[in-house]
């Protein structure tokens, strides 16, 4: 199988996860994003990252990848076999994949306008080396209004609404291992992977790893969300 990706999406990450957990055996191709998306549309008839093919199988969308991962590659499952719990799996993957996506990512967005090593750490790893610096040397004055801009986007409500929920998450997590039923689901790696824009994870390597937004990576009610998220992805990494 083939994974078209960008390395720093949380929607690949998701992806990732679910083949780790599988033990399936990928290559990875990295997307350049603007043209590289050009050859993707022409592969998937749409623009976004993962798109994964199997042999003659193109699937676009982490939901649907994970569906059909599920569905091809059953054991060990992702999916409970409990009706009950496997709605609740489904709607908490819904909801990492569009609330929660949605503000990690303005979170992350506003904090690499201030932030010059996120910003340049960021980029695909096919970028110049004179684009990079050029990026990062930014200058803050230009950097601190589009930090404005982005305020006004991830706004006082926004940031406030994302915070309480992790919070709620973190309360999650610490009443038991896994977010439904007892052992690692969907719900976990969609949860997961999304919280890696927050906080980078020890597999985003250098210079990432352990970078994440400021006011919420190092927030003291969410460290056991984040000691949680460590958990599920070592035990990815085990399995
Ligand atoms: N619902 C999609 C979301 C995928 C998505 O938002 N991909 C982003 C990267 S994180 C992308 O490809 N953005 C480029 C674009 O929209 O042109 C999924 O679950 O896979």
């Amino acid at each position: 199988m083939q994974l078209h990706q960008f390395r720093h999406s949380a929607f690949c990450e998701k992806v990732r996860l679910v083949l780790a957990v599988k033990r399936l055996p990928y290559t990875v191709v990295e997307v350049t994003p603007g043209l590289g998306q050009l050859a993707l549309f022409r592969l998937s008839g749409q623009r976004q990252v993962p798109v994964l093919v199997d042999g003659s199988e193109v699937i676009a969308d982490s939901s649907a990848i994970a569906l059909y991962l599920e569905s091809n590659h059953p054991s060990p499952a992702l999916l409970p076999a409990d009706p009950g719990e496997r709605a609740r799996v489904l709607l908490l993957e819904d909801w990492a994949d569009t609330a929660l996506a949605a503000g990690c990512r303005l979170a992350l967005v506003h904090a690499a306008a201030t932030d010059p090593v996120l910003r340049s750490a960021l980029l695909p790893d096919s970028t110049p080396g004179p684009l990079r610096q050029l990026v990062s040397n930014l200058p803050s004055e230009v950097m601190g209004s589009v930090g404005e801009a982005f305020d006004s986007m991830l706004g006082a409500g926004e940031r406030q609404r994302l915070l309480a929920n992790l919070e709620q998450l973190a309360v999650l997590a610490d009443a038991q291992p896994c977010l439904v039923g007892s052992s690692l689901s969907l719900a976990d790696v969609a949860v997961a992977a999304q919280l890696g824009l927050l906080l980078f994870p020890a597999s985003s390597g250098a210079p990432l790893a352990g970078c994440g937004v400021s006011g919420i990576a190092d927030h003291p009610l969410l460290q056991s969300l984040f000691s949680w998220r460590d958990r599920i992805l070592a035990e990815v990494a085990a399995a």
